[in-house]
């Protein structure tokens, strides 16, 4: 330990911690915008100057160490002056378009600017004009609003173990982005928006499709469709002000029925139906035909990333859509003919805590040849708190309202798809039933759950041991798959894009100033959140879902029949 002075008071402090977070743990705040703990601290933004006695400088806190002895002064006269002149130079560079910027009531810059008491800009706005990049799905990128924190690119890098994004040009002509100026697409981006959930401003944020999805509902001449995956009832009501892991799904479909959307379904349906289909493919596989390990295919931004980094294992891969593609392609087809509706002028949108679900959304292998798709319009938690607020509803005072039928229908395996673990022990649930018989069947699979990067599990199928593993955010699916190369044997993986899965998805709600190193806190109870409802619910193996058995009944056959196949299966691009 390490004995200091800060402000006048005496602290201790681990040898190698730095002063901001040593200041932090003894309740003084220095502000920040660049570092971000334990993933990004280049020093670079000079926002968390402080004085030292002795250096003629001001140092950064951020890459400073604590030594013994020392004295720092977070809050004399020439620190405040200093931080002041340092986040002015920061704003000539920057388009501050606050009021209709999508990151305006999340914005870290304009929370420092007001922090360090900076209420007067007297130098002249200089920046660069730079144009708006929205060549892709799912993010836009606007250069002017760029204060090359570079903590985009370190999330990037550290956390997703991806490494799309760095720093081009020099001195005023940085600029952040995918490597040689490419189109984020193809520069080997996974669309996860793990970015743009760090970015401290409006300079990264999902490509918006609020305007199609009014136009859509003010069209007497289109039923309009909305499905809303299982992690949102777990965050949306973060958006307005309520605690972290409150559950909220009753009150989103009230909501979604009094924005105007026709009908309102549940994704976790279709997580239920994936579950019948990969649980199937599964089996098969053990006999013999087909790939193992089995490995989950429904997150898009980790199938991305399996295409780019690891082709060798695209046979792998589940052919399932992912649920959300599923629902979609149902709506059009079983849910249409049920109907007496005309595919044609149904719009499907699907509220997703995902960039990457925009991306898939649009690629060529889901659209159909006649150009149509599963889902027409996917919309972030984000964007949706942004309708509710723009209808003018009060999310927290709205009854509860139920999922429409029978595409609303779904049992607690569908919920707990949105946590790590969660399609692992689902698909368990209802493999262990398909084979053991429903009174051997256990329920809970404690051993794929929590947060830690990559977990193993056994489960005893048909008389052998299967060899489980879980991983989530990518780097961790690194890891395992390296395993895997170098000899490690699994029967089935289940991997999710993001951190924590879908609960931190890079559409959810967006931290802001302050609660950054609260995420892995935020993801625990999100999940927590998730449990409780599965616990609750009466039904809690997917082929228990009356729904789907009766789509099988009525539709499919059977798993994967060929119907199933056409509708609910896709490939890959190596
Ligand atoms: Fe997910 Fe999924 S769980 S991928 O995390 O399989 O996005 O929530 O909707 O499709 O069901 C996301 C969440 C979601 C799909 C399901």
């Amino acid at each position: 330990k390490v004995k200091l002075i800060i402000d006048g008071r005496e602290v201790t402090a681990p040898e190698g911690a730095n002063l901001v977070d040593t200041a932090r743990e003894h309740g003084i705040d220095i502000p920040t915008l660049c570092y971000l703990k334990g993933v990004s601290e280049p020093g670079c933004c000079r926002v968390c100057l402080v004085e030292v006695e002795g250096a003629r400088t001001l140092p950064a806190a951020c890459v400073t160490p604590v030594r013994e002895g020392m004295v720092v002064r977070t809050n004399t006269s020439r620190v405040r002056r200093t931080r002041r002149r340092v986040v002015e130079l920061l704003l000539t560079e920057h388009h501050a378009d606050c009021p209709v910027c999508p990151r305006a009531e999340t914005c870290e810059l304009r929370a420092v600017a007001a922090r360090v008491g900076l209420n007067r800009l007297r130098l002249p706005n200089r920046r660069r004009r730079r144009q708006l990049l929205e060549e892709n799905p799912f993010m836009v990128r606007d250069p002017e609003k760029c204060i090359k924190c570079r903590r985009c690119v370190e999330v990037c890098r550290k956390i997703q173990g991806v490494d799309a994004l760095g720093a081009a040009g020099r001195g005023f002509d940085t600029v952040i982005g995918p490597a040689f100026g490419d189109n984020s697409v193809e520069a080997a981006c996974i669309s996860c928006g793990q970015c743009l959930m760090s970015c401290p401003t409006g300079a990264l944020t999902e490509r918006e499709y609020i305007h199609e999805v009014w136009k859509a509902i003010d069209d007497p001449d289109r039923q309009v469709v909305v499905q809303t995956a299982p992690a949102i009832q777990v965050t949306l009501g973060e958006e307005f002000g309520m605690p972290v892991g409150t559950v909220v799904t009753g009150k989103m479909v009230s909501a979604l029925r009094r924005i105007g959307f026709d009908t309102v379904f549940s994704t976790e349906f279709a997580a239920d139906l994936t579950i019948m289909e990969e649980a199937h493919e599964l089996l098969e596989r053990l006999e013999g035909k087909g790939d193992l390990p089995l490995i989950s295919s429904c997150s898009p931004g980790w199938v991305k990333f399996c295409e780019h980094y690891y082709p060798e294992f695209l046979d792998n891969l589940s052919t399932c859509k992912s649920p959300q593609e599923m629902l979609g392609a149902l709506v059009k087809s079983y849910y249409a003919e049920k109907e007496g509706l005309d595919p044609a002028r149904l719009v499907t949108v699907a509220v997703m805590p995902c960039t990457a679900k925009k991306f898939e959304a649009a690629r060529p292998e889901l659209v159909s040849r006649e150009g149509r798709r599963d889902v027409d319009f996917v919309l972030t938690t984000r964007e949706v708190a942004r309708m509710i607020r723009q209808a003018g509803i009060d999310l927290e005072t709205l009854e509860d309202g139920e999922f429409d039928r029978p595409l609303g229908i779904a049992t607690g395996a569908g919920v707990i798809f949105a946590a790590t673990g969660g399609v692992m022990e689902a698909a368990i649930r209802t493999a262990y039933a398909l084979t053991e018989g429903e009174e051997m069947a256990r329920v809970d699979f404690k051993a794929v759950r929590g947060l830690n990067g990559v977990r193993l599990a056994e489960v005893h199928l048909r008389g052998r041991t299967l060899k489980l593993a879980v991983a989530h955010g990518t780097r961790n699916a690194r890891r395992l798959l390296e395993q895997i190369k170098a000899g490690a044997e699994y029967h089935f993986l289940e991997i999710m894009g993001c951190p924590g899965g879908c609960i931190g998805g890079g559409g959810q709600p967006i931290l802001g100033a302050g609660r950054r190193e609260l995420a892995q806190e935020y993801r625990r109870k999100r999940a927590e959140a998730l449990y409780s409802i599965d616990l609750k619910r009466e039904l809690r193996r997917a082929h228990e879902n009356p729904a789907v058995r009766k789509l099988y009944e009525e539709y499919l056959g059977h798993p994967l029949s060929d119907k199933a196949k056409e509708l609910l299966h896709t490939t890959y691009t190596p």
